[in-house]
């Protein structure tokens, strides 16, 4: 008989990526903006406990290397910034309705790039297509292509996490692996 497999056995693939995730009264009120935007017959919202702003997709991983992943985390600092979500969007290429930041902070885009660096030189494959902030309301949106401005919700960042999707019959299912907190002292990404 085969031996049995934990759950967690080293070769089992991971699907993973570090995100920005909201706090509860963030993600209300960002889930409220989402809601009468559901334009079309396949419009599906995403549910209020999955909203997430990606910082690096890094996709399919062997779970040996989830501490090398814990690691990347924990050796960058986040400094503690604030979003300011205020406008809703929607890309033709793939029909995601998202929020996103007019004045984007600086820190957003150093902070992703800081963190993709660091999985690329551990080896870890990582896309290098711009990054855009933005945080997915619906899929399969029939919105309208135009920036239409919201009333802004404000997130004070004081976390970033690393995520484990599970693709499930009713959309993605997603599982906080580790957490780092903000660092209120840092001005800039530090590794
Ligand atoms: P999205 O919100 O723009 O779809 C988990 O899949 C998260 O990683 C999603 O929020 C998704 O962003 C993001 N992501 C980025 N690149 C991806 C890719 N190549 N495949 C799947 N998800 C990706």
């Amino acid at each position: 008989m085969a031996p049995a497999r934990t759950a967690e056995s080293s070769d089992q693939s991971l699907r993973v990526f570090f995100a920005l995730w909201p706090p509860p009264d963030v993600a209300r009120r960002l889930h409220q903006i989402g809601r009468p935007l559901k334009q079309g017959p396949a419009a599906r919202s995403m549910r209020l406990d999955t909203l997430h702003l990606t910082l690096a997709f890094v996709g399919e991983v062997e779970a040996g290397r989830l501490d090398a992943l814990k690691a990347i985390g924990a050796a960058i600092r986040l400094p503690s910034f604030e979003l300011r979500l205020d406008f809703i969007d929607r890309w033709p290429h793939n029909d995601i309705a998202w929020v996103g930041c007019s004045e984007p902070s600086a820190v957003l885009p150093e902070f992703a790039a800081t963190l993709r660096d660091a999985l690329s030189a551990q080896g870890f494959p990582v896309e290098r297509r711009g990054f855009t902030p933005h945080l997915t309301l619906l899929r399969k949106s029939e919105l309208p292509s135009a920036r239409q401005a919201v009333t802004p919700v404000v997130w004070p960042v004081t976390e970033f996490v690393l995520v484990r999707s599970r693709r499930m019959a009713h959309g993605a299912n997603y599982e906080v692996l580790a957490r780092w907190p903000s660092d209120p002292a840092a001005v800039a990404p530090v590794r």
